[in-house]
């Protein structure tokens, strides 16, 4: 059974030796987790958050102090867990890290600004993977411009109204808690950005399915006239842009994360179709062309893994925001990423392109992460933000 290398086993700068324990029961669930490509998206989901919990992993996504097994900062999540996990899952199949990815992302604000009565109803049904989490943040016409949202919260009494529409949300119908970013005053910006938390049977909530090129769950939710009792609000009115960019801080590393694994695995496939494929009567490896692809893909995997624990650490470790580094590690893994991906499929020749081959499946699996969670467009605005400060 093949296992993924982990970053644990040769960084240890940044970790402990929890970090190892992690990373070594993500390893085994990866190398047991068997990719099938003809099973339901949905089922296969269920399926995972089964097998993650089983695991004791969707326990990370949660601080000990709330039940769950994540330790360190006063919030209690660690990153560099997260991103191990991440890492080793992004080896096994996209599917399963988007699973997991969605258990941290959509609960973590609840973790952040939830009441203890908010914490207690919906924590432990994330753990237990019974309570699938989504994060809906991004509209048809607001994505990187999130201060432009429109889908609307108006106080009813002790009730929210919600009008509007949600578009690209994973686990979009599967969910059992939707974390919804709405403006309760469209005027005021990012200042009237408000998060809740809605539930499935929601009066006035639809979904509506959509298909990505490398298929999960994923849709599109329609509020209309969708009432909510008041106690379902996330900390205080206009306060939920901070509180994505509080999220975002964790799972953007986290994104770099998964991006590592699924190098990682590129590059695996790719030395071993190099070692074994003969052409021009010898293994493909000794044409120094294939030879120079996978040196280039080694040494950007390297560096992306550099980059991006750098920023998991920060963040475990220092109390100033670390967004610029964040950045930094997304960008540079989810770019390297999809190159060392290409190369891997270029080495594969026609089984590159073929469905069924790992590499095939990789090409369209690391295609996403330049864009969610903010394109490599914004964390450039980041980063170049980050320096302007530093001026
Ligand atoms: N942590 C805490 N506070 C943060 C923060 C963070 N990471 N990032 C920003 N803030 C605060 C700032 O301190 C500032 O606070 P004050 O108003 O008190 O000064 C406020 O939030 C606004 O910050 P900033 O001016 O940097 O925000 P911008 O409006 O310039 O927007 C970008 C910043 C463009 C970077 C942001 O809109 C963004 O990340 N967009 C991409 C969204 C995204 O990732 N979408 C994908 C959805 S998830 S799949």
């Amino acid at each position: 059974m093949k296992r993924p290398g982990s970053s644990a086993d040769d960084l240890g700068v940044f970790f402990n030796d929890w970090h190892g324990a992690v990373a070594d029961k993500a390893a085994t669930l990866a190398a047991e987790w068997v990719v099938d490509l003809e099973a339901d998206d949905r089922e296969r989901t269920r399926e995972a958050a089964r097998r993650l919990a089983a695991a004791g992993l969707l326990a990370y996504c949660v601080p000990e102090r709330f039940g769950g097994a994540a330790v360190g900062r006063p919030d209690g999540v660690d990153t560099r867990a997260l991103t191990l996990v991440r890492e080793a899952l992004g080896w096994a199949d996209g599917l399963l890290d988007t699973a997991f990815a969605m258990q941290g992302l959509g609960s973590y604000p609840i973790t952040l600004a939830g009441s203890d009565a908010q914490k207690a109803r919906y924590l432990p049904g994330v753990m237990a993977g019974e309570r699938l989490g989504a994060f809906c943040l991004t509209e048809p016409e607001a994505g990187s411009d999130v201060a432009s949202m429109r889908c609307r919260a108006r106080r009813a009494g002790d009730r929210y109204i919600i009008d509007g529409e949600k578009a690209w949300i994973s686990n979009a119908g599967v969910a059992g808690q939707y974390v919804l970013f709405a403006t309760v005053d469209p005027e005021a910006g990012r200042r009237g950005i408000t998060a809740f938390v809605v539930e499935p049977d929601d009066p006035g909530l639809s979904v509506e399915p959509m298909q990505v090129i490398a298929p999960h769950p994923i849709g599109r939710l329609r509020f209309d006239g969708c009432a909510i009792p008041a106690e379902r609000r996330l900390g205080a009115e206009g306060d939920g842009f901070k509180l994505a960019m509080r999220t975002l801080d964790v799972f953007r590393t986290t994104v770099g994360g998964a991006a590592l694994g699924m190098a990682r695995r590129a590059l695996d496939e790719g030395l071993d179709r190099a070692l074994r494929r003969r052409q021009f009567g010898k293994p493909i490896i000794e044409q120094q062309q294939i030879a120079a692809y996978l040196a280039d893909s080694a040494t950007e995997l390297d560096a992306a893994r550099l980059l991006v624990f750098r920023a998991a650490h920060l963040r475990d470790t220092v109390e100033r925001r670390v967004s610029t580094e964040v950045a930094m590690g997304k960008l540079f893994a989810t770019e390297a990423a999809q190159r060392v991906i290409d190369r891997g499929v270029q080495i594969h020749g026609g089984l590159g392109v073929t469905r069924g081959s790992a590499v095939e499946r990789l090409y369209r699996e690391i295609r996403a992460l330049r864009i969610y969670e903010g394109t490599s467009e914004i964390q450039k605005v980041v980063i170049a933000a980050g320096l302007k400060a530093r001026r």
